[in-house]
């Protein structure tokens, strides 16, 4: 713009469209009314964006106009012509492909970098290609409903679940945008002789159970673009068509219990299958971290690549809802819900005077049961007993409403799906509590291998 308008003596709208690698944009919050404009725009919030695709409008104004306005568009930080990784290396790539190509059973491991949008589109080409997929709790979104049968479900934290037969199975892994931190490869990988193949923005963080046979560092989108063509694959081999069926049988007699279950207090599953509906694709859903994080990790699916984000890899408490504020900034045409136990939420309570003063359209979903119930459950495992994980009652309401937020609590199953919808509908931040059942939690960590508990 400052290149081609410097002589221009009128003002010029301009339209630019595309895709934004970065922006930064100001905005006035709305002022009382009378507020003068020189006022308003001294509370200007600042917002940056990445990689957005979209419309930007803007007016240029001339040099003359400076005693009244900014001449010009504003200078802009240069940018650099080209900046980014480029694929990896072609003979790496090559080998790959080769690997792939005569493995018996091929299985894709995904982790946090193959849900950034961009690297899910070429995941999607990627797995469509007859690969069996898993995904840690990161990875959430990045496999496309119409590869579900593809995809034995996500793994992490605990190698008990239906995914990790599948990871098992496998001769040759091929993990994407992983990083360890989100399933330490001892827990997956202890003395397997099986191949990896390792494709991230990073080499690979080498361990004696994590040493890729061949590493495919560079952008993660350009390198699956040239090695997805290489692919001559037909089908899936039978082992993981077995274990697929499987795992789909299981998934749907545990979505039909699910939505049978109707005692009091209200069990995770029954929660998770009434929350499902919710998540549209207009939806964020950022979870805290607890017992009640396992159920929804595990059994609610998201095929929209960073709708969920999940807290994992020893994260701290208490980031679901400063996660929650941040996402209504970034995303302010979508609804955020945020997911805590009591005892997180608790850690991080306070935020909701952020939320009520940015006028956050969030509802924060809260389990309780009183405890620590992850650091109960575990205690038990290891010691036979539980110790220091209890605390008293909270009034969520209350609590809400000293805030100027709103609350409401969920008493029975039935009022799931009301409550949601009118928190949903709801302006501005909501707390809605919930009395959990968890007398099934120490189900979540049974079936463990013997030698990854630690
Ligand atoms: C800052 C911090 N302290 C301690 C932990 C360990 N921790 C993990 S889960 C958990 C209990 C969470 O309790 P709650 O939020 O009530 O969820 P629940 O397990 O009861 O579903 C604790 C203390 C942590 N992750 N972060
Ligand atoms: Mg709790």
């Amino acid at each position: 713009m400052t290149r081609c308008e410097p002589r221009a003596t009128f003002f010029t709208p301009f339209r630019l469209d595309g895709t934004f690698m970065r922006i930064r944009s100001r905005a006035v919050s709305p002022p009382e009314e009378g507020t003068r404009l020189v006022d308003a725009a001294k509370a200007q919030s600042e917002f940056r964006f990445t990689d957005v695709t979209g419309t930007l409008v803007g007016l240029w104004s001339p040099g003359f106009s400076s005693a009244f306005s900014i001449a010009c568009a504003h200078d802009v930080l240069p940018m650099p012509a080209y900046s980014g990784l480029g694929p990896a290396d072609s003979a790496a790539i090559a080998e790959a492909a080769r690997l792939i190509n005569c493995a018996e059973n091929p299985v894709v491991l995904l982790g946090l970098l193959a849900s950034k949008p961009a690297n899910a589109l070429a995941v999607r080409h990627f797995i469509g290609r007859h690969l069996p997929v898993v995904g840690t709790f990161q990875a959430a979104g990045a496999v496309a409903a119409h590869l579900f049968e593809n995809f034995g479900g996500r793994v992490g934290q605990l190698a008990n679940q239906p995914g990790d037969r599948l990871l098992d199975s496998a001769d040759v892994v091929i993990t994407i945008g992983y990083d360890p931190v989100e399933y330490p490869p001892g827990d997956w990988n202890r003395n397997s002789a099986r191949k990896l193949i390792h494709i991230d923005v990073l080499p690979a963080d080498l361990d004696n159970s994590y040493r890729p046979y061949v590493e495919l560092t560079g952008d993660i989108a350009s390198t699956l673009g040239l090695l997805t063509p290489q692919l001559t694959r037909t089908h899936r081999s039978d082992l993981a068509a077995t274990i697929l069926k499987a795992i789909a049988a299981e998934r749907a007699e545990l979505s039909r219990e699910s939505a049978t279950r109707s005692g009091t207090p209200i069990h995770p599953l029954r929660l998770v299958a009434e929350l499902q509906p919710f998540l549209s694709s207009d939806v964020t859903l950022c979870l805290d971290m607890g017992s009640f994080h396992l159920w929804l990790a595990r059994h609610l699916y998201s095929f929209k690549a960073r709708q969920i984000l999940i807290s994992n890899g020893q994260q701290t408490l208490g980031v679901a809802l400063p996660w929650a504020i941040a996402a209504s900034i970034v995303r302010p045409s979508e609804k955020v819900m945020a997911i805590s136990g009591d005892g997180g939420f608790l850690f991080s309570a306070m935020e909701l005077e952020t939320a009520v003063r940015l006028k956050a359209n969030i509802v924060q979903l809260v389990w309780i049961d009183g405890t620590y119930d992850m650091v109960a459950t575990q205690e038990v495992i290891k010691y036979g007993r539980k110790s220091g994980i209890a605390f008293g009652p909270v009034d969520l309401v209350k609590y809400a409403e000293a805030f100027g937020a709103t609350g409401k609590m969920i008493r029975i199953s039935d009022e799931i799906a009301p409550v949601m919808k009118e928190a949903l509908n709801h302006a501005g931040p909501i707390i809605v509590g919930v009395h959990v059942d968890y007398s099934d939690n120490h189900k979540l960590f049974e079936m463990v291998k013997e030698d990854s508990i630690h």
